[in-house]
């Protein structure tokens, strides 16, 4: 695993709000995580999260945008080893800039053959906490292309927008309505080789390709969420037995829901 972090990387990440992270998984990592990914997938049927919520595929669109199985570090062993591991909670804390990190969720991201592109859109507003230097990891388990759906970011859009979004449905461009300062820049795309990732600030506007290919684009990722968030009333992926007694302004601190992975 290429963890080494530099001061050169924290600046090209705190400029652009991503950086694509070539070799980061060798050949072997790369096969104990596609085997991990594989069988939590499997083993989650077709519940999107662990516990009572969400219970069943997306519906409509959105349901093909990609196969999304989140948290499953809660309910997989070894996945549960993989993404908890202190060394990306290390680099993740590294690039934002943050005392330390905790787990906000994972999720398996699978596009399918001839899925739909996953349009423009920002991820900290969906969550339950509100804060700038949130962070998520996106690692190729499939080579990323502009064939199969590769991600794309728009360069130091992190630095423009709020906490205002739009959701992943089918007008790819709506989030520019909401925010027509970010319509004149242009994007880059992300393509990856397998084993690969990329981390992008939650405020960075992004969004990838349809799958265009008769083959898989298997993506996993995890959010992490800056140690010291507080919720902000939105239930997002907490379950009924935190969403029973939490309160706005509540540390979200619990172990069994946001894992500390890296303390300074
Ligand atoms: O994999 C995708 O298509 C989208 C990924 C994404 O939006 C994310 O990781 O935040
Ligand atoms: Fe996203």
């Amino acid at each position: 695993m290429r963890v080494d972090v530099t001061q050169k990387d924290i600046d090209s990440y705190q400029e652009n709000g991503f950086i694509v992270w070539d070799g980061f998984l060798d050949q072997d990592e790369l096969e104990v995580w596609r085997a991990a990914v594989d069988e939590a997938v499997e083993g989650r049927k077709t519940s999107r999260l662990p516990g009572e919520r969400w219970q069943g595929e997306a519906e409509g669109y959105y349901g093909k945008v990609f196969k999304q199985r989140i948290n499953l570090w809660m309910d997989n062993p070894r996945m549960k080893e993989l993404m908890l591991d202190e060394r990306i909670g290390k680099m993740a804390a590294d690039l934002a800039g943050v005392e330390g990190m905790r787990v906000w969720h994972d999720q398996a991201l699978i596009k399918g053959p001839w899925a739909n592109p996953t349009a423009w859109h920002l991820d900290t507003p969906y969550w339950s906490f509100s804060s700038r230097d949130a962070i998520s990891i996106w690692i190729a388990l499939d080579d990323a292309t502009l064939e199969n759906g590769c991600l794309f970011f728009i360069p130091g859009s992190h630095r423009i927008t709020r906490f205002d979004n739009v959701g992943i449905g089918e007008e790819i461009g709506a989030l520019f309505q909401v925010y027509p300062e970010l319509a004149g820049m242009k994007a880059v795309a992300a393509p990856m080789k397998a084993g690969s990732c990329s981390f992008h600030n939650g405020l960075t506007a992004h969004g990838a390709h349809a799958n265009m290919t008769p083959g898989l684009r298997r993506a996993m990722t995890c959010a992490f969420m800056p140690d010291g968030s507080t919720f902000n009333g939105q239930s997002n992926v907490l379950p009924e037995r935190i969403l029973e007694k939490i309160k706005v302004g509540d540390l979200l601190n619990d172990p069994e829901q946001n894992p500390l992975v890296f303390s300074r």
